[in-house]
């Protein structure tokens, strides 16, 4: 297969990707490359997939259940999933069919690389043994990495810590905590040690929520990175959310920011999620409560970004339009200087594979996986700006999503 006559990013003219066993085998100039079944993007962007670094896919589809969120706080989200858990018991078959639906979605938006965290505040692990059926049930369209993620806390939950270890053994790709849902600043300074002490023991990956709360003294951000730096584990790292850090002193934020820098974490942030429950204390002006997107990029940070939910007790919106999280990100973050909306695909792109750790297999780069879109646009500026759709996704060579754009007639 051949993309002929695509725009690349950063690149001047136009090039022909050649494809062979499922791998990129040529990048040459438009009009050089052998007869063959070809796809014409037609002078299109053509890029990476996009990656969705923060969902919960347990959760999604399952708003109302069995009830609304009326305070629209983090803290009646968790209290409502748990009465879920309990009261109206999940089932295989349930589950399965609300995580289709989602991934249905994302894949015809281009996604095809998710995080998925998932609630492990079960003695049952029923979340993550469904989660990691549907891993394999939809491997040759999309890659899950799963976070065993301790929703009710390592500490304040019973067991907390056996059931984390039980789900690492399972199978979990990466090790989750919520320090700042414990019941003490030391039992969330515990259980980050906790997290970091079963990831290196089973060699696994670290993904954090970490101070998701409009308090500016939740301070758990700086035990992860310390702990990043002092085990070396660095950029398998990620500090989820980090809302406080809106919230932080710019004194106490100088100081964070040279330790931010030097241990190598990344950060998955979740812009319309977080600026729809942050703040919800606040009387006029009332904070935003995302993270400092635009001075950690502007530091030399990783950040990526998130949907984080769709239709589930913390969030009633969302549909894992990747372009759509971007767009509003840029928008309350203010990352909207020239050169930020030039280069904004990045956030959802290479730095998502950079949060992932996969960024060995990820990039339109010969002798990698042959993963890639055709979006209807020539630049970040206009995918961004109009939410371009995405014509072609394409996965290991071959075609997994096709669109036709809709057709506008003016009279
Ligand atoms: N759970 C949590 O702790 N934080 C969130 N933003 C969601 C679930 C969606
Ligand atoms: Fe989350």
């Amino acid at each position: 297969m051949v993309i002929t006559n695509a725009k690349l990013r950063n690149k001047d003219g136009l090039w022909d990707i050649s494809v062979k066993d499922g791998k990129f085998s040529a990048i040459t100039a438009a009009g050089t490359s052998p007869d063959d079944e070809k796809i014409d993007a037609e002078g299109r962007l053509v890029i990476p997939p996009y990656v969705e670094s923060h969902i919960h896919l347990d959760y999604a589809f399952t708003a109302g259940i069995p009830h609304h969120n009326m305070s629209g706080t983090l803290f009646e989200g968790i209290q409502i999933w748990s009465e879920h858990k309990t009261q109206a018991p999940l089932t295989e078959e349930y589950m399965k069919a609300n995580i289709r639906k989602t991934l249905e979605h994302q894949i015809s938006y281009g996604v095809q690389h998710v995080r998925s965290h998932v609630d492990i505040s079960d003695p049952e692990l029923l979340g993550l043994r469904v989660l990691l059926d549907i891993k394999k049930e939809y491997a040759d369209r999309v890659d899950i990495q799963l976070v065993a993620f301790p929703q009710e806390g390592i500490f304040a939950y019973k067991n907390g810590a056996a059931l984390l270890e039980e789900a690492l053994k399972l199978g979990a790709d990466c090790a989750g905590g919520i320090p700042h849902y414990e019941y003490t600043r030391e039992y969330g300074v515990k259980s980050v040690e906790k997290t970091f002490e079963l990831a290196q023991k089973y060699n696994k990956l670290i993904d954090i929520h970490c101070d998701e709360i409009d308090d500016e003294a939740s301070r758990f951000l700086e035990t992860v990175a310390a702990l990043a730096l002092e085990t070396g584990l660095t950029n398998k790292v990620t500090a989820s959310h980090t809302v406080a850090m809106h919230s932080y002193n710019n004194a106490y934020c100088m100081k964070l920011f040279g330790l931010l820098k030097k241990s190598g974490i990344n950060f998955a942030v979740c812009p319309p999620e977080n600026t729809h429950l942050q703040g919800r204390v606040d009387n006029y002006p009332k904070r935003r409560g995302v993270t400092r997107v635009k001075e950690l990029l502007e530091a030399g940070c990783n950040v990526s970004f998130g949907q984080d939910s769709i239709s589930d007790p913390w969030y009633p919106l969302g549909t894992g339009n990747m372009l759509r999280v971007l767009e509003f990100g840029l928008h309350v973050c203010q990352y909207t200087g020239y050169d930020d909306i030039a280069n904004c695909l990045d956030i959802i792109t290479e730095n998502g594979a950079k949060t992932l750790n996969i960024t060995d297999r990820y990039g339109i780069e010969v002798g990698k996986p042959a993963d890639l879109l055709i979006i209807n646009a020539k630049s970040d500026f206009e995918a961004v700006q109009y939410l371009s759709d995405v014509l072609y996704s394409v996965k290991d060579g071959k075609v997994i999503m096709k669109r036709v754009p809709s057709q506008v007639t003016l009279y």
